[in-house]
């Protein structure tokens, strides 16, 4: 029953976009319709003839980690409870890096539509901070914390939407298309220290990397593709590899500390009564 309403309230979000929005977009519909019904579906079937395998990758750092600063979080009694260092590279002890955002470029499908995405506020920081949506897909942004914080959302310098969420409020519910960005960056207006992710890809083949900093990709459908990691201090990157019939492709990224991100989406250091940026 859930998944039915799910459904029908995902086409609908899909019908208002194809109507309203600028055209086009089949594939949005097509994934999201099978969503609901799990694997058994008409646009995994030619996929599914030729079989899948899966990607497992690590994403590593050969630098010399950076020092990250203390936040300076006083602004907020609640937030100066917790003392926190900034996180835009969190190198592992293992020498990778964990919050990298790797995804398939190219695959269509692996949309499992049975979890949402959350993007919580906790601590005054986003978590996780680093996710991978579906072009199209309904996420929920929820406030864990007894204070006020305001969801601002940007691609580039682009606002995509603004909006406060005060303590106790219900999850706040969102749908990012491809077409607005593909890095959404959050920011809250409340706390300028508090900075976030979310990678809008058109297939659900994704993996964010963790303490180990490996990631899986599980399922995908054999064929050759572009995987491009996001790390948000260093940037993209990307390579190509070759998914067999159930076979294991291994890669590895590799960042060394030198890379500098696109400048749309490096960590900005504002002013701490400024609520926005400016760029
Ligand atoms: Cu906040």
């Amino acid at each position: 029953m859930k998944n039915t309403f799910t459904l029908a309230l995902a086409l609908m979000a899909v019908t208002s976009f194809s109507v309203t929005g600028c055209g086009k977009k089949p594939g949005a519909q097509k994934e999201s319709a099978p969503a609901a019904h799990g694997e058994k579906t008409e646009a995994a079937a030619p996929a599914a003839s030729a079989g899948t395998g899966s990607i497992k990758g690590v994403v590593k750092f050969t630098g010399t980690p950076p020092t990250l600063p203390e936040l300076n979080r006083q602004s907020d009694p609640f937030c100066a409870e917790t003392k926190m260092k900034a996180q835009y590279v969190i190198v592992n002890e293992n020498q990778t890096i964990a919050n990298v955002g790797v995804r398939i470029i190219g695959a269509s499908g692996g949309v499992s539509g049975e979890n949402k995405l959350e993007v919580d506020q906790k601590n005054c920081m986003y978590d996780p901070r680093v996710q991978v949506t579906v072009d199209g897909e309904e996420i929920l942004i929820v406030n864990s914390d007894p204070t006020l914080h305001n969801v601002h959302t940007y691609s580039g310098t682009k606002t995509l939407f603004n909006q406060a969420q005060p303590k106790g409020s219900p999850a706040i519910k969102k749908t990012f298309k491809k077409d607005d960005g593909e890095i959404v960056k959050f920011k809250c207006d409340v706390h300028p220290w508090m900075t976030g992710w979310m990678l809008v890809n058109d297939n659900g083949f994704n993996g964010v990397t963790g303490t180990s900093g490996e990631f899986e990709i599980k399922d995908v459908p054999v064929g050759t593709y572009t995987l491009k990691s996001f790390q948000e201090h260093f940037g993209e990157k990307e390579i190509q590899v070759t998914v067999e019939k159930d076979k294991v492709a291994e890669v590895e990224f590799a960042y060394d500390g030198t890379e500098k991100a696109a400048f749309k989406y490096r960590e900005v250091h504002i002013g701490f009564h400024e609520g926005h940026e400016h760029h």
